[in-house]
């Protein structure tokens, strides 16, 4: 079904916070298809978060990052799960922390039955780091769905956005897929949240 903007909204608004844990096991467990979103912090996953579901503040965002040190569950009227991850690759938490972020993230990928897709996102105009391109192919070789969104792009130039878009579409030649792999988005402009909500809500109904 061809949804409209105002129908993809109001079915976004009935987005509520479920929990944060920091143990995979406490997560509670769900048949209904989940959606996450995993990258370096401060790339925006968080405020991507409350844009697609026209919550403010549901998520919490800061201008330092590291801010989500936890794995945060949201339902979209019990249709589907999102998942905000906390950011890897943050040099400020200590060293204790990063690898039980890190076990956690892993796992959470790895084992989470109902996860359908991974949203990996990188800034326009950092472009992908080491940590991503390690990320990818950790995907690829476990054979998850995924795709990418690159972020903040209305702080990006069109040949920033060019260059970065190539420099991903490279990663992907090798490697056959079926679905859209690369969206563009802007939290503080709302551009590309429509096109990223018919996404999450087609993985919602199938
Ligand atoms: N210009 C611009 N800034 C953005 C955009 N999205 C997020 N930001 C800013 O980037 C900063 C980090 O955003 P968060 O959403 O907290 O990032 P995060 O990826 O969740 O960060 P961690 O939780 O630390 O991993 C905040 O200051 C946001 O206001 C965007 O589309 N454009
Ligand atoms: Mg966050």
């Amino acid at each position: 079904m061809e949804k409209g903007h105002k129908s993809l909204n109001n079915f976004f608004l009935k987005t509520e916070f479920i929990g944060s844990y920091l143990n995979y096991e406490k997560i509670p467990k769900y048949f209904k298809p989940e959606v996450c979103f995993i990258g370096r912090s401060n790339v925006g996953k968080s405020s991507l978060i409350n844009k697609l579901t026209r919550k403010k503040n549901i998520a919490k965002t800061s201008k330092t990052p590291g801010r989500t040190q936890s794995l945060n569950l949201f339902s979209v009227g019990e249709k589907i799960y999102l998942v905000d991850l906390p950011g890897y690759g943050y040099a400020k938490l200590s060293r204790k922390i990063k690898l039980e972020l890190f076990k956690l993230i892993n796992e959470y990928v790895v084992k989470r039955d109902n996860l359908k897709h991974i949203f990996l996102l990188v800034d326009g105009k950092v472009g992908l780091k080491k940590t991503d391109i390690d990320t990818i192919n950790f995907f690829i070789e476990k054979i998850l769905s995924f795709s990418i969104i690159l972020t903040k792009i209305d702080k990006c130039s069109k040949n920033i956005i060019e260059k970065n878009t190539q420099l991903v579409l490279n990663i992907f030649k090798n490697y056959s897929y079926e679905d859209e792999i690369l969206f563009f988005v802007s939290a503080k402009k709302n551009d590309g949240i429509t096109n990223l909500q018919k996404k999450i809500y087609e993985i919602a109904s199938k």
